[in-house]
Parts: C-alpha cells; sequence; structure tokens
C-alpha cells in the first residue's frame, strides 16, 4: 500500500485528494498545523480513514519529523496562503508560507524521503498579466500579486530541486477550480453562497469587485485526479491544468442567479473594496499537454459546476434553518 503524504489536507483540494487517494488504496497521512479549535470541517468524514501529524510551513524541523515519520512515496504540497485578496495585506506571511514553505517542504524530502515523488501546487495566477493566450506550460510569466510573486518562487525552486538534486519533483499550473468546499471568501463561493440566502430570504444582496475578470473555472474533484497521474510519468515534468474555457464573473452571476431563476442585476451590487490594487484580466488554459500525455480531461462543465454548487448552498442554508 503506498504511502501519500498531503500537506493542506484540511483545504479544498486536500480533502479532495486525500478521498481520490484513498480510493486507489493508499495510506494518507496529513499534515495540520497547531488551532485552538479543530477546523476539520472538509475531512470530518474522512478522520477514521487517514493519519494526521502536525506540522506547520513555516517549522522546518516539524516538517522534516513528519517526513521522516510517515515514509511517504508521494507528497503533495498544497498547503499555502491561497486567497489573493489577502496577499496584499498580508505579503509577507503569504511570501512565508506559499513561497518559503516549498522549499521548507522540499528540503524536508531531500533530507528524510528522497525517493519520494514531489507535487508542488502551482497556479494559473503566476501568467498573470498575460502575455499570450491560451496559456500554456511555455508561456511566460507576470504575476500580479503578492501572492502570484510566492507561486512564481514555488515554481522555479521546485524545478531548480528536480535539476540539482535529481528529485521526482513536479509542478502542476493549475487554473481556478471549484466545489462546495470552494472557501467563502472565493468569488465563486461568494456567489453561490448569496444566491442560496437570497432565494431563501436571508440575505438581499451581494457586493461583488471586478465583474470583467474572466477566468477559467473547473471542478476540484477532476483537478486533484491531474495532481496524481502527474506523480505516476516515467518522467517528472510539468503541466497546465484548466478547462480551456474562460467566463467572466458577470457570466458567473447569470450562471449562478439563473440556476435559481432570479436576475443577478437585480441582486448584485459593485463595492470598492472588493477591487484589487493590480487585476488579473483573462485567464484561459491551453491542456492539450495534459490530455495527450496524462489522458485528463475534465469531467464536469462551468454549467454544472455552477449548479452544483448552488444547490449544496441551498441544501446547507435549508439545513440550517
Ligand atoms: P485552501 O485555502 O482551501 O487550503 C489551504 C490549505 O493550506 C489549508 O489546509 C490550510 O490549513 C493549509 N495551510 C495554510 N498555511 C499553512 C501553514 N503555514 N502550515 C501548514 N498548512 C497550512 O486552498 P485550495 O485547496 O484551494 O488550494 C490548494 C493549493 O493549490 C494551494 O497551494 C493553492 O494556492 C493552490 N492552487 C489552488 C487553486 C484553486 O483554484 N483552488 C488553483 C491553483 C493553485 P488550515 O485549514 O489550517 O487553514
Ligand atoms: P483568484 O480567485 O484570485 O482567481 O485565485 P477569486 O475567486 O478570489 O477571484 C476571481 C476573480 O473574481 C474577481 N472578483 C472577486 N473575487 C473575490 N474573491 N471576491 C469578490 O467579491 C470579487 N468580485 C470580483 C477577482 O477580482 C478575480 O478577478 C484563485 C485562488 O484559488 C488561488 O489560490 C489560485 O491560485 C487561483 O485561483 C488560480
Amino acid at each position: 500500500m503506498p504511502t501519500a503524504l498531503i500537506t493542506g489536507i484540511t483545504g479544498q483540494d486536500g480533502s479532495y485528494l486525500a478521498e481520490h487517494l484513498l480510493g486507489k488504496g493508499y495510506r494518507v497521512v496529513g499534515i495540520v498545523r497547531r488551532s485552538s479549535t479543530t477546523p476539520y470541517e472538509r475531512i470530518a468524514h474522512l478522520v477514521d480513514k487517514i493519519e494526521l501529524l502536525s506540522a506547520d510551513l513555516l517549522d522546518q524541523h516539524s516538517l522534516v519529523d513528519a517526513m521522516a515519520a510517515c515514509t511517504p512515496d508521494e507528497v503533495y504540497n498544497l498547503a499555502a496562503q491561497s486567497f489573493v485578496q489577502t496577499s496584499w495585506s498580508q505579503p509577507v506571511l503569504t511570501g512565508e508560507f506559499t513561497g518559503l514553505g516549498v522549499t521548507r517542504a522540499l528540503e524536508a524530502v531531500r533530507k528524510a524521503a528522497p525517493r519520494a515523488r514531489f507535487y508542488q501546487a502551482s497556479s494559473s495566477e503566476m501568467f498573470g498579466k498575460v502575455v499570450e493566450s491560451p496559456q500554456s506550460e511555455s508561456t511566460s510569466f507576470y504575476p500580479r500579486s503578492p501572492y502570484g510573486v510566492a507561486k512564481v518562487y514555488g515554481h522555479w525552486i521546485t524545478v531548480n530541486y528536480r535539476e540539482s538534486y535529481d528529485l521526482f519533483a513536479v509542478s502542476g499550473i493549475l487554473f481556478n477550480h471549484e466545489s462546495p468546499r470552494r472557501g467563502l471568501e472565493f468569488v465563486t463561493r461568494k456567489v453561490t453562497d448569496a444566491v442560496a440566502r437570497i432565494k431563501l430570504g436571508l440575505a438581499r444582496e451581494v457586493r461583488l469587485g471586478n465583474l470583467d475578470a474572466r477566468r477559467d473555472w473547473g471542478f476540484a474533484g477532476d483537478y486533484v485526479d491531474a495532481m496524481w497521474r502527474m506523480l505516476q510519468q516515467d518522467r517528472a515534468e510539468d503541466y497546465v491544468i484548466g478547462t480551456g474555457r474562460t467566463h467572466s464573473v458577470r457570466q458567473l452571476c447569470e450562471a449562478a442567479f439563473g440556476a435559481v431563476d432570479l436576475d443577478y442585476r437585480d441582486f448584485v451590487k459593485q463595492d470598492e473594496r472588493f477591487f484589487r490594487p493590480a487585476e488579473v484580466d483573462l485567464l484561459v488554459a491551453d491542456p492539450s499537454k495534459a490530455n495527450t500525455q496524462l489522458g485528463w480531461r475534465p469531467r464536469v462543465s462551468f454549467e454544472d459546476l455552477i449548479a452544483m454548487m448552488v444547490d449544496a448552498d441551498l441544501a446547507r442554508h435549508r439545513g440550517a434553518r
């Protein structure tokens, strides 16, 4: 039974990846950081099937100890400060978690589990102010936020450790992926949660920033399979993962409100607080390398994804009444 170690197991992707690997017969070990509460809501249904170790991306020794304790065959480094807007108010912390944290994770692998295969959660935010569309593995980076800059560092340090130490280290450049487990501050979930509350009479409006930004949105459950596939290849290489379709935040609102027969224009208000100091206007993936080499294709469409998220938020709010 192979062992997988997941940092960020309590996050959206960590929870789906844990399910995916358990389904394949893996022993799954997750890293959690100390908290005064137990914020395991996304993995509550899995806690008796996985092992949890206490460690933090800020603490090198804890990562080495975790690696030594479980001797993983595969390491998925998903932990990060992942909210772009927060990266302007906490740029140093974002650099520590999202940038240098990758080096700490790689050092822990090098010291305690050098034969383990390593996955780094890189991001389409590295393309930022895009120099071409669609974006592929060969597109140059132009990050537009402290988060994007930190991810570029994490990306290149992964490449560097592969080349310096012959580690099997890959970087998945993933475009936005969402689900009913998405954090409430991200725009898809913010909108679908608001749609549910408005439909049930619990709210009257939702305040958003830039409605013209365009993203390539897919379903998180599909994307964790791509992560796993990358680590099963003969050679460690980097891959772009996305759907190849792009929609604006306005179209997202149209789809989400439309799913409950409401018109978004009656409920969406624009608010300066949610505009960013520097915006990423357009992202759209060219996933042809992943299609060909990994045999990976997204299975859930944008429309079905938004409907799934609206349904889940409606059910949750109905249950809470
Ligand atoms: P989430 O924000 O849902 O999860 C982040 C995880 O990181 C949580 O488990 C969090 O733990 C953990 N974490 C944060 N800081 C630390 C730390 N110092 N030490 C240990 N753990 C820490 O992110 P997602 O699941 O959406 O994303 C997973 C990864 O993929 C991230 O690296 C993200 O940047 C990247 N990514 C995501 C994309 C997306 O669209 N979702 C697209 C491209 C890349 P806690 O629960 O304690 O807060
Ligand atoms: P993003 O996701 O920054 O792409 O990063 P987010 O959902 O936060 O923003 C997407 C776009 O929507 C616009 N927007 C708003 N965003 C939020 N959060 N709240 C609003 O009210 C709002 N109004 C408009 C934003 O300006 C932006 O253009 C996500 C994260 O998961 C990263 O960790 C990951 O690396 C990238 O996706 C790929």
